[in-house]
């Protein structure tokens, strides 16, 4: 423990600033965020401020904060990353509070950087920004924002949202992101947030044992000193069927943030609400809840089984509590991204006892799109 404390503050992060997603029509992924996940448009950037390479619209949701950009012409910046990998999660950006130490700190350690500390003004103050790679063409940003008080960065201005939101918001905050990188890349992976940001190792993975029998991934869990923020990494494993791994490495054009958990504290409601928006989520096989290894292991738990059977919820206990999650479908027309909806009650945990109802779900999605 006392090396984990001392480690992490070579790299103190305050959690994730804003995830950012590069689209092909930020106009349209605004509304779908809005209406969808509920979230609210709170700022925008775009050709009407002097921006003329990109619409940029900002949604919030609590704490989580998406930054959803869309090529304005061929030529703008990002627009190759859409050419590559459809709409996807291109910056995956840390709070930090001390932006130069936090980036000299990464390239002694060996990460690539991407854009030099430097400061972003306007009349609501200075934001000061950085950012280093990470695995395929994502990056990190670095971001203190103690010095500004605009509604996001340089540049945005406030804006209506686009609908009305809801009266409850349906997530709070982001839990976890996860990324998926070639075969045989998840340790150097592991090892890259150890070195470069001091993140270390948490208990949970997906070993061999699941590797073989179920998912073809193995998975390991990075995360910072304060648990605040927590990177997952996933590798496709060798098996007689296609990883799903592979399959998202096949059509995102490489490694990529695969998921987003986002933090409810009523999934039931949530997924209701989504639901009824139009999100997909996985289907969850009624055997599943019908499981009295599953019932004895999970106890009591806020709300009765045939809800959650209802709505396709798993739950999963450890020694620390229990968890109630979900999985929506891909959210674009490629099988890459998508989102998990994630009720913690003291578990720390990511679902591991759900691993293997949840991959043979994927798989079933996956044979159906001919891809298994
Ligand atoms: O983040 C996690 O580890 C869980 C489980 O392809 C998971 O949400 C792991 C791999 C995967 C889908 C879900
Ligand atoms: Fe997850």
């Amino acid at each position: 423990m006392e090396s984990e404390t001392r480690k992490a503050d070579v790299f103190p992060v305050k959690g994730v600033d804003y995830l950012q997603f590069l689209v092909g029509n930020a106009k349209q992924a605004a509304h779908y965020y809005s209406t969808a996940f509920g979230m609210r448009c709170v700022a925008y950037r775009g050709p009407e401020q002097g921006y003329r390479d990109h619409a940029e619209y900002v949604l919030v949701s609590g704490s989580a904060r998406f930054l959803v950009t869309g090529a304005v012409h061929a030529g703008s910046p990002g627009a190759e990353h859409v050419t590559k990998h459809s709409d996807g999660i291109y910056d995956i950006a840390l709070e930090v509070p001390d932006v130069d130490a936090a980036y000299l700190h990464a390239i002694n350690a060996g990460a690539r950087g991407v854009t030099e500390p430097h400061d972003a003004t306007d009349e609501h103050g200075t934001v000061r920004l950085a950012a280093i790679a990470t695995y395929g063409d994502t990056i990190h940003s670095l971001v203190d924002r103690s010095k500004y008080d605009g509604p996001f960065l340089p540049g945005f201005v406030t804006r209506d949202p686009i609908v009305t939101p809801p009266e409850k918001r349906y997530f709070q905050a982001v839990d976890h992101v996860v990324g998926n990188v070639e075969l045989g890349r998840m340790d150097d992976w592991v090892e890259f947030y150890g070195r470069v940001m001091g993140f270390t190792n948490m208990a949970e993975f997906i070993g061999d044992d699941i590797a073989t029998d179920y998912s073809a991934l193995m998975s390991k869990v990075v995360a910072d000193g304060h648990r605040k923020v927590k990177f997952p990494l996933n590798e496709p494993a060798i098996s007689k069927r296609k990883s799903q791994i592979d399959e998202y490495l096949e059509f995102y054009g490489g490694p990529g943030a695969q998921h987003i958990a986002i933090a409810t504290n009523d999934i039931i409601r949530s997924v209701d609400a989504m639901r009824a928006a139009g999100l997909e989520f996985l289907d969850t096989p009624d055997s599943y809840y019908d499981d009295p290894e599953l019932r004895a292991r999970i106890g009591d738990v806020r709300a009765p089984i045939e809800e959650l059977k209802k709505r396709k919820i798993l739950v999963d206990r450890d020694e620390d509590g229990y968890l109630l999650q979900i999985f929506t479908k891909p959210v674009q027309d490629r099988p890459t991204v998508f989102f998990e909806l994630i009720e913690r009650h003291g578990s720390l945990g990511f679902g591991k006892g759900n691993f293997k109802a949840l991959f043979e779900a994927i798989e079933r999605e996956q044979e159906l799109r001919g891809n298994l």
